[in-house]
């Protein structure tokens, strides 16, 4: 790495372009033709890459190639944004692919990848473009970095073909001395770190507006990052931890460690590590430009408290927004986030980027030791450190806090009067009903296409993460209500005890809920039985689509490849089901039926791509649900309503269920 200048496989063909001698770096230009002779040996395709004149690069060439990328470093982000731009102003795919081919040789390669992968998910001619999954591009974020030695090995001194799968161990990160390891499934899982990044691959927080300003992203923001706090608590509460306690100190040191053991295959060098008690300090970095002090952070947060106690924020002109009850979500989280729909970032500031680039940059603040930044800083690695919780679990608080401003739901507003939810029973393949079975599953990827080593062919390494048996709902509901009727049922489920083994307060307890499903139900009149696979998700994607190429099953056609990007986007399917405990978790399965006619969206999702749309949103559509997100958990109880039973109206139902863990480990099914 860097790669070949101008080879790339292409679908299963392998291509080579041909491109003009003006478009090689200066090293290569004198070997011209040759080079592309070289490694057309091996093609079945030769593409002629016209020649165009280029836009200036400018500043977008400053990034050094062998540096780290992060989109949270204000100067890095603009000149994303600038080559986006670039991308997305070709007028035609062969232009763009022909200022592509210039750029891939010049650019920062995660720059360059970033920038094309968000160019082709916005284009409208580039939807049936294939981009290989991103853990193959830069399987240097994602895996140990031992891996790379073997893997290397491996295809050189054997064939392919009768190469096996490198493991790597569940436990590489720390040993059990480090409670915090025990979340390691978590926090390291490949799908999870997959989603993330994807997720802020489909919403930049700066790109040409029509790129950002994306239906409800604000509000979505908020959203898909309290399920992911709402996730990691309820598996923290199923390893005997505590919920993850607030990053809101700042003069104190963080107690979590973590070394990431992950190695930059571009930049050479690893990624820095992180120990005990280290404290965020102003940064200086003139490499980076930023120069910004922990009590920036202060004064933001507190004008953004202040917004939400008033009600309503000031722009850049000085005029007034109210956070209203519908949009005042989506505000907020452009402007905690914050993203470039910001009211006025000059005066609420950039909290949560900011915080994401004091946290990676702890051990080098004023860059005297030439550092780069640490896992935080990068959106493919962030949620592998114990301190993303935390920080997140800050922001999380701040949207918590302007929830409490808002209206009650009254029981009109939950309520859907003639349906009553009679009974929810789980069925889950050999076990007793009411019981979600976990265990280890090991899964191989494919990591060849990141690393440059010859003769070329698939390298697997073999990972083990969490799954579940897979079950089905199996829902009761009683329509009593003169005539047919539509309904949105949602499922959400939570643990029955908090950390100390008591019941919950309500309100403690309606943001631990996690979703599971949401999805459109017809109920004619008198009894229905509603079945539903845990399979079909509206949260998840399935194990192949996160590790998209790596499977056999490969998505075939237009049609496919057309959301293939946006698609990256889902909870991996093997995470749906939090870890449970030996004994049984004891939690809490909650249905609600409510009224179509208050949730529909008026548009058609058919077809691409609509299927894990409760936390990514739906390409090009609106958000499917015209309710808050988080709906009916969002918003603080109506009075009297102190426990989850007090909550229930007829449309809703909570049944005891228990997460039952065993440890033992599904090997992978052999590979033809
Ligand atoms: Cu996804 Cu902080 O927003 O990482």
């Amino acid at each position: 790495r860097p790669r070949e200048p101008v080879f790339i496989a292409k679908g299963d063909k392998k291509t080579v372009f041909d491109v003009p001698n003006e478009y090689l770096n200066d090293r290569y230009k004198p070997l011209g033709v040759s080079l592309s002779n070289r490694f057309a040996e091996d093609a079945e395709e030769r593409v002629q890459v016209k020649k165009i004149s280029i836009p200036p690069f400018g500043e977008i060439l400053e990034l050094e190639r062998d540096e780290n990328f992060s989109l949270f470093i204000p100067k890095h982000r603009r000149v994303a944004g600038k080559l986006i731009d670039i991308f997305l102003g070709m007028r035609n795919v062969d232009d763009l692919l022909s200022v592509a081919t210039y750029a891939r040789d010049r650019v920062n390669p995660y720059l360059f990848n970033y920038a094309l992968s968000v160019a082709i998910l916005h284009r409208p001619d580039t939807q049936d473009i294939d981009l290989p999954t991103f853990i193959e591009s830069f399987p240097d974020k994602y895996v140990d970095a031992k891996v790379f030695a073997k893997a290397r090995e491996e295809a050189t001194v054997v064939p392919e073909g009768s190469r096996t799968p490198i493991e790597i161990p569940k436990d590489y990160t720390a040993s059990d001395l480090e409670v915090e390891h025990r979340l390691a499934y978590f926090r390291e899982d490949l799908g999870i770190n997959l989603h993330h990044w994807h997720w802020h691959l489909v919403y930049p927080f700066e790109a040409a507006r029509e790129v950002v300003a994306k239906n409800r992203r604000g509000e979505l923001f908020y959203y898909m990052h309290q399920q992911i706090i709402a996730r990691y608590n309820y598996e923290r509460l199923c390893n005997k931890l505590k919920r993850a306690t607030r990053f809101n100190d700042w003069t104190k040191g963080i107690e979590e460690a973590y070394f990431p053991k992950l190695d930059s295959l571009v930049a050479s060098r690893s990624w820095p590590a992180r120990v005990a008690n280290q404290r965020i300090r102003d940064l200086n970095r003139e490499v980076d430009q930023i120069k910004q002090d922990v009590d920036d952070l202060k004064r933001w947060s507190d004008r953004i408290y202040a917004a939400i106690h008033q009600g309503s924020v000031t722009d850049e002109r000085g005029r007034t927004i109210s956070l209203t009850e519908n949009e005042g979500i989506d505000i907020l989280g452009n402007m905690i986030e914050s993203s470039i729909l910001s009211p006025n970032r000059t005066f609420y500031g950039d909290l949560h980027n900011m915080g994401h680039v004091f946290v990676s940059y702890i051990h080098d603040p004023d860059h005297r030791h030439l550092e780069s930044f640490g896992v935080m800083g990068d959106s493919a690695t962030a949620m592998r450190d114990p301190v993303f919780y935390r920080w997140h679990s800050y922001i999380d608080d701040i949207f918590q806090e302007y929830k409490a401003t808002l209206p009650r739901y009254s029981e009109n507003q939950l309520n859907y009067p003639g349906i009553t939810v009679s009974n929810i029973e789980i069925q889950s393949q050999g076990s007793p009903k009411n019981t979600f079975n976990t265990f280890w599953q090991q899964s191989d990827v494919d990591l060849s296409r990141g690393m440059d080593f010859q003769p070329r062919g698939s390298v697997f390494v073999r990972f083990t993460h969490l799954q579940h048996q897979p079950f089905t709902y199996k829902i009761t509901v009683n329509n009593q209500a003169n005539g047919n009727r539509r309904g949105t049922c949602r499922i959400f489920m939570a643990p029955k005890n908090d950390e100390r083994g008591n019941p919950w307060l309500f309100r403690d307890q309606k943001i631990m809920f996690i979703e599971l499903d949401k999805f459109t139900v017809n109920l004619k009149q008198g009894q229905n039985t509603i079945t539903r696979a845990s399979t079909q998700s509206s949260v998840t994607i399935p194990f192949e689509r996160t590790f998209r190429n790596l499977d056999l099953n490969r998505p075939q056609g237009g049609e496919a490849l057309a959301q293939f990007n946006f698609c990256g986007c889902g909870w991996p399917a093997h995470m749906l089901i939090p870890k449970g405990t030996p004994e049984g978790l004891a939690s809490q399965l909650f249905v609600m039926i409510s009224n179509y006619e208050d949730d529909k969206v008026d548009q058609k999702i058919d077809g691409v791509c609509n299927d894990a749309g409760s936390y990514c949103g739906i390409k090009d559509k609106l958000y499917p649900d015209r309710r808050s997100m988080g709906y009916p958990f969002d918003r603080m109880p109506r009075t009297g309503v102190d426990t989850l039973q007090q909550f229930l109206t007829p449309n809703m139902r909570v049944q005891d269920v228990t997460v039952k863990f065993s440890n033992r480990t599904v090997r992978p099914k052999q590979r033809s």
